[in-house]
């Protein structure tokens, strides 16, 4: 079967305005060329006509390539015609923007845009041999079998992301393994290089993944010791080969002292001495470092009460504010755990002062569903960009955003039909983070599946209440990590309990919870005023993140009189039928949807409804059978 093209599958619209049938060019760069092609081609698929070019006619679009060298573009009417602006990036982007406008029906309109973040990236986790860790849309585009692979898929890929706004990707898997260890050795680099001008024609650069063990792995050396001039060398070597060969990379990412990943701290060195090392070798050439902030003890004692893993992150990096050279990007997660459904923000993200971040936001659905359930995160990613922060939103303090891919080689790129939306609607608030998301679901809507109203409606419900029904059977009241062990899908409440991950909900007959307020592990202390004696407080804490802060007895009564373990069966019992609802919305589209998606999504909807009554039965029967207290409305629970 052919290759879905996502949202740029273009077709006949009823009105197509008159001055785009007629598209004269004044072009400077490749990219420009590139934009031009877009748009011809955008044209034909939108109108069954070919445009012509005509320069005199005064209704026309006039495509002006600029000398500016930002990615903004200007559309501006001239009588009867159209102009559209920018440099050859900003070009590229207006086209696509433009066709888009088209294609879902909506009048041509005088505007400017300009995005809001100069780094727009994805992060995949591919490794060398085409598998991908949390990948649930099949294997790599990037790698098979120990090689770099280049395609008709790379460049189609390309313009998925130059065609929603996206402007980087990171190849391969921060835990760098096996083949693609030999990303650094040069035995790469001329397929790393055609990768890069690949990519390069839709405006993405392209990111490496490296060890920070590179030397001795790789080297040969002793030791990887930020502070050893032989390790200096090393990388400064080691970069100046790459560059010569790949100039249009643009930098590495590195997950250092995490989850078993080599970094500084096995040298007694700080994460600024390590960070600071690779990013000297990057800077001559304009190269930048991203690095990861993930670092915490995941061999804890699960014994251990001092300990609680959502602190680490500021107790590391917080000390060293304004250590890091100005071509380090910090990459924050967006939340203080691991992606799960409910966290609060990163208290890292409102902070550091002196230190550039990039948000890193995670639409592969690890701990979401796995692409079988369907998952909008993209009100998720919408809470994170507006989390107010005394000195500013998150949108206003980070400096780049970027998430972990959802892509694999399925033929519909994402596994789930429905999970393209995350990857769109990520590309549209990393460009404008103020975008609502019901509109960007409806655009996405209009370009997957034509401009029936019935079916936007239903489409762009689904996706709407999926996010929250999807919480209320598996993470009810900020409670994460009831899922499987190692694969994290479905539930398995006391899976990590005794496990050394740091993630214990510690649940007796009689409470639950870690508690993170003033008289716990003080996480919540980590917050600036207000929002630490907000979290701090079970009165004041956000009822969804109850249990993420604070240990409480299942006789505590929420603000609508419900006590917790009522509510938390509620969710279970609702959440599951709330799943049966979206479902039925589904099977109405039946008909008016190509069939071929309607079925796939039929039965990953099978699968999210068995998957969520196993979660509804599992966790309502752990909960009784600890505390022996009857669901209040006589709901089946089993023994
Ligand atoms: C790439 C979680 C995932 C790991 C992932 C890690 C990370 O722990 O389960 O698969 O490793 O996050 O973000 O580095």
């Amino acid at each position: 079967m052919a290759r879905s093209k996502l949202w740029l599958d273009y077709r006949p619209v009823p009105a197509f305005p008159a001055c785009l049938r007629r598209v004269t060019a004044a072009l400077r760069s490749p990219l420009g060329q590139t934009a031009h092609r877009e748009l011809l081609q955008g044209i034909f698929a939108l109108s069954g006509i070919e445009a012509v070019d005509a320069a005199a006619d005064p209704c026309r679009l006039l495509l002006q390539e600029t000398d500016e060298t930002g990615e903004g573009f200007r559309l501006t009417a001239e009588g009867p015609g159209w102009t559209l602006s920018g440099s050859g990036a900003g070009l590229l982007y207006g086209v696509f923007s433009l066709l888009e406008q088209v294609a879902c029906s909506k009048p041509l309109q005088e505007r400017s845009s300009a995005p809001r973040y100069p780094l727009r990236m994805l992060d995949h986790w591919d490794n060398g041999d085409g598998s991908i860790e949390r990948g649930y849309a099949g294997r790599s585009f990037f790698f098979a079998d120990g090689r770099l692979l280049l395609s008709a898929r790379t460049t189609e890929y390309a313009r998925l992301l130059a065609s929603c706004g996206l402007n980087g990707c990171c190849i391969n898997n921060v835990n760098v393994k096996g083949a693609a260890l030999g990303l650094l050795t040069g035995e790469q680099d001329a397929a790393l290089d055609a990768l890069s001008r690949t990519l390069d024609a839709y405006h993405v650069g392209l990111w490496i993944s490296v060890s920070f063990a590179a030397p001795m792995e790789q080297g040969g050396l002793p030791t990887a010791d930020p502070q050893d001039p032989a390790v200096q060398r090393w990388w400064r070597n080691t970069v100046d080969r790459l560059y010569r060969a790949v100039p249009l990379l643009r930098g590495f990412l590195v997950k250092a002292d995490s989850e078993g990943r080599p970094g500084p701290h096995s040298y007694g060195r700080s994460q600024a001495e390590g960070a600071n090392l690779l990013a000297r070798a990057l800077q001559p050439y304009g190269g930048m470092l991203l690095w990861r902030c993930f670092v915490y003890n995941c061999a804890q004692d699960w014994r251990d009460p001092q300990t609680d893993r959502a602190r680490a992150q500021c107790d590391a990096f917080l000390p060293l504010d304004g250590a890091f050279d100005n071509n380090v990007l910090l990459q924050v997660k967006n939340g203080p755990m691991d992606f799960q459904i409910r966290e609060p923000v990163s208290p890292l993200l409102g902070r550091l002062q002196h230190t550039n971040t990039i948000l890193e936001f995670q639409l592969t659905q690890e701990y979401t569903g796995q692409q079988q359930h369907v998952c909008c995160l993209l009100d998720m990613l919408r809470e994170v960009l507006d989390f107010p922060f005394p000195d500013g939103s998150v949108a206003e303090r980070i400096s780049a955003v970027c998430a972990v891919s959802n892509t694999g080689d399925d033929e519909n790129w994402c596994g789930h039909d429905l999970a393209a939306a995350n990857l769109y609607g990520f590309g549209r608030l990393c460009w404008d983070p103020s975008a609502e998301v019901s509109s960007i679901l409806r655009d996405w809507s209009h370009l997957t599946f034509g401009l029936s109203k019935s079916v936007t409606a239903a489409v762009t419900e689904i996706q709407l209440r999926s996010r929250r029904v999807y919480e209320r059977y598996t993470a009810p009241l900020g409670l994460g990590w009831l899922c499987a062990p190692g694969h994290h899908y479905g539930p398995s409440p006391e899976g990590y309990e005794y496990d050394r991950w740091g993630t214990y909900h510690r649940a007796t007959h009689l409470a639950i919870g870690v508690e993170r307020g003033p008289g716990g592990s003080g996480f919540a202390s980590q917050y600036p005023p207000p929002l630490d004696a907000l979290y701090g407080s079970p009165d004041t804490c956000p009822e969804e993140l109850l249990l993420f802060f604070h240990r409480l007895p299942f006789a505590h009564r929420l603000r609508d009189g419900r006590t917790l373990l009522q509510t938390i069966y509620d969710d279970h019992f609702e959440g599951y039928e709330e799943a049966e609802a979206l479902e039925a919305l589904w099977h109405s589209l039946r008909g008016a949807v190509p069939e071929a998606v309607f079925q796939r999504v039929c039965v990953r909807f099978r699968e999210q409804l068995r998957s969520a009554r196993e979660w509804r039965d599992v966790i309502n029967s752990w909960l009784y059978r600890l505390t022996l207290i009857p669901d209040e409305k006589g709901r089946q629970i089993w023994l």
